[in-house]
């Protein structure tokens, strides 16, 4: 009986007393060991750290007024993974900074501070979050937390958005067999891997290959991959092909796939992404060889 009552009466103390101050005594351990890591954690010099300059940002000649976080994303110039982020953020009419860098300059990169992968694009936040990095991620985040500015840049059915996103993945692909091959290419000639270069070559032909196909199968009528709407499928395969006709690794490549040219073209000379075309850096030649 004594047995029972208890069971039933936790509300009022009687069994649950030592659960209670268990929980409580967990949960004050959790409050402190969070007080220590946020007091003790090696903080980064203030002034090696990227803060926004104003509450106010020029983007592509037009003046944002920041409400709430300032966003800064950590770009390179030629860099067409950055290059989706900030088409989106210009798409959607967000204001944010951009800094550009060259991760490769050890001396000089901020990126390390920020990216233990020591890679850009990274998304920077005002209010002390940790940094967002990895540009499938970080487009991720342009979508769903500005969900309301339009264009969306995904259509809300699960399938749709699902191809938006292997899309993305693709274009990501090519970009990275292109940086590999890039840096292969950059060694003496006797020391390049031809293995190496061969596979790499492979990965952006078929890429290319792929989204030629995509390009010639879309809507009649279409500017868009996906739907009748810009997709972030749309933004990676335009900052993808980019890169491709900016680096100039595929000669006559316009001729052999004039479908997805047309529709390279189409987007490419539109403001937003006229505006972040890749522009070349200067490289120090011993930073990766
Ligand atoms: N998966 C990464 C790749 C980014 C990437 O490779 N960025 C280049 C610049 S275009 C970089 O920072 N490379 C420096 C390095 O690899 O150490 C992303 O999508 O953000």
């Amino acid at each position: 009986m004594n047995d029972r009552k208890g069971f039933l009466t936790p509300a009022l103390g009687v069994r649950a007393t030592p659960y209670i101050k268990r929980l409580s005594a967990q949960w004050l351990f959790s409050v402190i060991e969070h007080i220590l890591n946020l007091c003790c954690r090696p903080s980064l010099p203030a002034e090696t750290i990227y803060k926004p300059a104003a509450s106010t940002v020029q983007n592509a000649g037009v003046t944002y007024t920041c409400i709430g976080v300032m966003l800064t994303i950590i770009s390179a110039t030629p860099s067409p993974y950055a290059r989706m982020n900030r088409i989106a953020l210009l798409e959607k009419g967000i204001p944010f900074e951009l800094k550009n860098e060259v991760p490769w300059h050890e001396s000089e990169t901020k990126t390390p501070l920020y990216n233990p992968l020591e890679k850009l694009p990274i998304l920077l936040f005002d209010d002390g979050r940790e940094p967002v990095y990895d540009s499938a991620q970080i487009q991720e985040y342009i979508v769903q937390k500005f969900a309301d500015k339009s264009p969306r840049l995904v259509t809300g059915d699960l399938d749709t958005d699902l191809k938006a996103r292997q899309i993305q993945t693709l274009c990501e692909g090519l970009m990275d067999a292109f940086v590999l091959l890039f840096f292969e290419m950059k060694r003496d000639e006797d020391k390049q891997s031809k293995p190496w270069l061969d596979r790499q070559n492979r990965k952006i032909d078929g890429a290319l290959k792929a989204l030629n196909e995509l390009a010639k199968s879309r809507k009649e009528g279409s500017d868009y991959l996906l739907a009748d709407v810009m997709t972030i499928a749309d933004i990676a395969v335009v900052c993808a092909v980019g890169q491709v006709d900016f680096a100039g690794i595929r000669q006559g490549w316009q001729d052999k796939y004039p479908g997805l040219t047309a529709y390279w073209k189409e987007l490419d000379a539109r403001k937003n992404f006229a505006d972040t075309k890749p522009v070349m850096f200067d490289l120090k030649h011993d930073t990766v060889v």
